[in-house]
């Protein structure tokens, strides 16, 4: 397990840890399912690494241009590259800085995405190792034993944690499918797959800032790239693979969840 936290990520990594998640008896197993998540959680890293990268460049270039600009106070400057891809269209040095904190927003949207994520793999974590849990049935079960109000009442209880990464497994199985199906804008496919999932249980203001941050996602291209399993075609073909272990997974979550009542689990 050790080994499998380092290094850069790998859809395979995660088909196996989804796949190995199921037993014959159709049990979805803790462990797989945290280690696949973990995973998922590395990839979202980068791209919060990606972003604070960028903006650290540009905070240095920023700095720099401020001091030129302060020797020669009149001087309009115009910055077309900026000005077409971030808002507000950047034509004068002293917009500069305003463009570089929806940048640095940016960053932050992904890793608060990801800081949520882990800290809710954390807790699962913990709770599996306290009370030695094989199987989400028997996290649910030992969870229902002390009766449904009091589990509702419970902010962290694992049950309201595992709801949580179900609902974005839905979002990942739509994304994945639309990565597959061919459609180039990466955009369009998460933020379809987000209204289709995790926006109905999100505030207003996290849709927002979610629907915002999709569309500085990388392009289809780059994405099958960094699924780091060869080529284009041979990333779609793990795809195919991939996607109805997790459907499976998300299946028999949504099934259990459904039966016990868990479904809205504040
Ligand atoms: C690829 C781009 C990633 C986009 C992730 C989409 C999910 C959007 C989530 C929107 C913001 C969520 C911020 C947290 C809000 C919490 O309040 C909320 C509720 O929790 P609570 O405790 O307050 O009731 N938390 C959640 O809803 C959980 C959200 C977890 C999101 C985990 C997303 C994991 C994504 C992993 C990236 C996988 C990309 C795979 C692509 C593979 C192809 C190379």
């Amino acid at each position: 397990a050790a080994a499998a936290a380092a290094g850069p990520f790998s859809l395979r990594e995660v088909l196996d840890a989804f796949r190995r998640c199921v037993t014959e008896q159709r049990e979805v197993l803790l462990e797989p399912y945290l280690s696949g998540w973990r995973g998922l959680i590395r990839f979202l890293q980068s791209l919060g690494a990606v972003f604070s990268f960028i903006s650290k460049d540009v905070v240095t270039k920023v700095a720099l241009l401020e001091a030129h600009r302060q020797q020669h106070p009149s001087g309009a400057f115009v910055f077309p590259p900026f000005g077409v891809v971030f808002f507000p269209p950047l034509t004068h040095l002293t917009q500069l800085p305003f463009s570089l904190s929806f940048l640095q927003s940016l960053g932050a949207v992904f890793s608060f995405i990801s800081k949520d994520a882990v800290a809710k793999v954390a807790l699962l974590e913990a709770h599996r190792q306290q009370h030695r849990f094989v199987s989400l049935q028997s996290l649910v079960q030992h969870e229902l034993a002390a009766g449904p109000a009091a589990l509702r009442a419970r902010p962290d209880s694992g049950c309201r944690t595992v709801l949580r990464l179900h609902r974005a497994l839905r979002w990942l199985q739509l994304f994945l499918e639309g990565l597959r199906s061919g459609e180039p804008r990466t955009s369009v496919l998460c933020t379809d797959a987000y209204n289709a999932s995790l926006a109905e249980h999100h505030p207003w203001v996290v849709r927002k800032a979610a629907t915002v941050a999709f569309c500085a996602l990388p392009s289809r291209d780059a994405f099958l790239e960094i699924m780091n399993v060869g080529s284009a075609e041979e990333a779609v073909a793990m795809l195919g693979e991939a996607i109805p272990y997790i459907g499976d997974v998300y299946g028999i979550t949504q099934e259990l969840f459904a039966e016990h009542k868990l479904l809205d689990l504040p």
